[in-house]
This record gives C-alpha cells, sequence and structure tokens, in this order.
C-alpha cells in the first residue's frame, strides 16, 4: 500500500478516502517566501519519508483571507498535520491551531532583528485551549516537525511507521559509526 493512502475515513457527511500516495497528508505552511531556505528543510525531509505535502506561501497577516482558506479546507482535502513556519511577529501557528483541531507543529524562523528568539515566544507562549507544538529555531526545528509529523502519521499509517522506524535506525547505525574527525 503506497505511502499516503489510509483506510481510515471522516466522520460526518465528508466521508473520503484518500486513494493515491499524491495526497498530501501534511500541509507546510509559511509566512513568506524569505521563509523558504529554512522551511524546504521540513519538505525535503517529507520527501525523504515519502510523505505527500502541500507547501504553501500564506501570511497570517498579510493574507489572512487565504488562510483561513487555505486551512478551512485542509481537513477535507486529506492534511492530518500542519507544519507552520513563520518568523518576527510569527502569529501563522497560532492562528492555524485557533481555526482547526489538525495538530499544528510550529517552527519559529530567524531573519528579524531578535533572529527566531521573537517568533519563538509568539510561538511557544500559547493560551490554554489552543495548543500548538513549537519546535527548535530555523532548520532543526523544520526538519523535526517534519519527523514529528511522520511519527503522528505512523500512528494509523504502517507505511509512514516503517519508514520514519527506518529512518531512525539508519541515523541510529550512523551514530555508531562515526569516528572522530581528521584534522
Ligand atoms: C513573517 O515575517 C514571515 O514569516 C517572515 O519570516 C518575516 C519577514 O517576512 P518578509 O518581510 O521577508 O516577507 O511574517
Amino acid at each position: 500500500m503506497p505511502v499516503g493512502f489510509t483506510k481510515h475515513f471522516e466522520h460526518g457527511a465528508l466521508k473520503k478516502k484518500m486513494s493515491d500516495n499524491t495526497t498530501p497528508l501534511v500541509g507546510v505552511v509559511m509566512g513568506s517566501q524569505s521563509d523558504w531556505a529554512t522551511m524546504k528543510h521540513a519538505t525535503l525531509t517529507l520527501d525523504k519519508l515519502g510523505i505527500g505535502h502541500d507547501a504553501r506561501v500564506i501570511s497570517a497577516h498579510r493574507t489572512p483571507d487565504l488562510l483561513e482558506e487555505w486551512i478551512g479546507s485542509a481537513r477535507d482535502r486529506g492534511i492530518r498535520v500542519i507544519i507552520a513556519g513563520a518568523g518576527m511577529a510569527a502569529h501563522l501557528a497560532g492562528v492555524t491551531a485557533a481555526k482547526t483541531s489538525l495538530p499544528v507543529l510550529a517552527v519559529p524562523l530567524g531573519g528579524g532583528a531578535l533572529d527566531g528568539v521573537d517568533a519563538l515566544y509568539a510561538m511557544v507562549q500559547m493560551p490554554k485551549g489552543i495548543p500548538v507544538g513549537t519546535l527548535a529555531i530555523g532548520k532543526s526545528g523544520a526538519i523535526n516537525a517534519a519527523l514529528l509529523a511522520a511519527s503522528i502519521l505512523a500512528l494509523s499509517n504502517p507505511e509512514i511507521a516503517e519508514a520514519y522506524e527506518e529512518f531512525r535506525k539508519e541515523q541510529t547505525e550512523q551514530g555508531v559509526a562515526n569516528s572522530i574527525p581528521k584534522d
């Protein structure tokens, strides 16, 4: 069964089966084109694990109506986890989480005067009731957001579970094989 296929069905009238491996399971949204250099590491990691994704530039501040539309249709389009990356006054993940009950993972991005600490505080300090899972600032956060999305999807998708376990195994083997670098 290809990754992206799921036997699970939605509740209610909008029952729909995802039927091919191109169905995006992860929505990757970022506030600006300037975020892509970092956020591409999330999509590259999803690619390595064979997980379909829908990556978009949508700003909570500059294009709020488009954001609402994208979030509002996400579940029906097959999206199961959303990764939101933004810098500066990073409201993107919080607004996304306010509009959906899908899991939202946040990646604080550098580039502003406070180099990501501003975005980190904005994303991590969500008020109770609207959870956002905030990862590390920058590239590590982008990669870990993709891996965390994979581990969430793996709970109900055996192919993703296998791909994620394989990634972890290879990483461990690489770690064991590592030797002290030569100067
Ligand atoms: C945020 O403002 C974006 O996520 C980006 O990190 C930052 C700067 O955006 P640009 O001015 O580069 O478009 O909303």
